[in-house]
């Protein structure tokens, strides 16, 4: 979360209020679900992730390997070709710059933070051999994302009996694994993993329990709802990712409401400015 202080005109004085940190999508991939191949080469990668710094993002997530349903994947080589030169291009362009990395793979994660990453964001839960002690030893920020099976496989036809109360049961183990790992309480995230063998249904009883997955994982809570099928499961109308954007931006308004520390977002300048409208009105009617 970030401190937002803006003048209050109604007292005349500036109030704080805290409002998720952005956290703008760079995929350095062929094949990503909203966005594919747009980005691939380094020159556009990096000038697409000095684009989103300028918009307003808080961190830069890099990733060099599509998570979308049904994805094929990445071997470590290809992976690290991909992230670690954009990694340090826009570590030198911009030294302040706060870099992700986007990967399930240990190898992955200590080459990118060699190159200057300071968070590993893991969809895989840091459930591959290695990957826990890899976290400890890089003392890093780490999101523990929720998802069932792999990219390949998630979608295909999830069940849970109580999804908001197994997802938290899951949060919480790896959290506590995590821990136990060495790596330090207040540097871990949690995610719910919206899209990450969920259906509409599930997805949208997840976000309607932000509140209570921070609650009770005792966690930072990360939402990544940007441009997601499930927007489209409520507007039909909206098969093209590129046309998710309304979506998005109630997920991420909702997600600031319900408290949520990051937000996982494509349309960066968007969201910045949402999120700074809903923290204007937020101060106004905090006394
Ligand atoms: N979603 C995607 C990728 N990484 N990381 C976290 N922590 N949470 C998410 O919800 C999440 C994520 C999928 O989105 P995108 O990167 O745009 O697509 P792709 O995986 O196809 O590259």
């Amino acid at each position: 979360m970030v401190e937002v202080r803006t003048p209050s005109a109604a007292v005349g004085i500036e109030r704080a209020v805290r409002r998720p940190r952005v956290m703008g999508v760079v995929n350095v991939t062929p094949d990503s679900f909203s966005d594919g191949g747009r980005f691939a080469g380094l020159e556009a990668a990096c000038g697409h992730a000095l684009a989103l710094l300028d918009a307003g993002a808080d961190i830069l997530d890099i990733g060099g390997e599509s998570t979308r349903p049904g994805a094929a994947p990445v071997s470590e080589a290809e992976e690290l070709d991909r992230v670690a030169p954009v990694i340090e291009a826009v570590r030198a362009a911009r030294p302040d710059a706060v870099v992700s990395i986007d990967t399930m793979k240990p190898a992955v994660a200590r080459a990118a933070v060699a190159a200057g990453a300071a968070i590993w964001n893991d969809v895989n839960g840091l459930r591959a051999d290695g990957a826990l002690e890899t976290a400890a030893a890089l003392g890093v920020e780490v999101v523990v994302t929720h998802m069932v099976g792999e990219p390949r496989t998630m979608q295909d036809d999830p069940r849970y009996g109580d999804v908001v109360a197994e997802v938290i049961a899951f949060l919480r183990d790896r959290c506590r694994a995590t821990e136990a790992a060495g790596v330090a309480a207040d540097s871990i995230i949690a995610d719910p993993g919206v899209g990450f063998g969920k259906t509409l249904a599930h997805n949208l009883a997840l976000m309607a329990a932000l509140g209570r997955i921070r609650d009770e994982t005792g966690k930072r809570v990360l939402l990544g709802a940007s441009r997601k099928r499930f927007i489209a499961g409520v507007d039909a109308g909206a098969t093209d990712p590129g046309r998710r954007l309304g979506g998005s931006l109630a997920a991420a308004l909702w997600g600031a409401q319900a408290g949520v520390d990051m937000v996982r977002v494509h349309d960066v300048a968007e969201t910045a400015q949402a999120l700074k409208v809903w923290a204007a009105i937020a101060e106004a009617g905090d006394d």
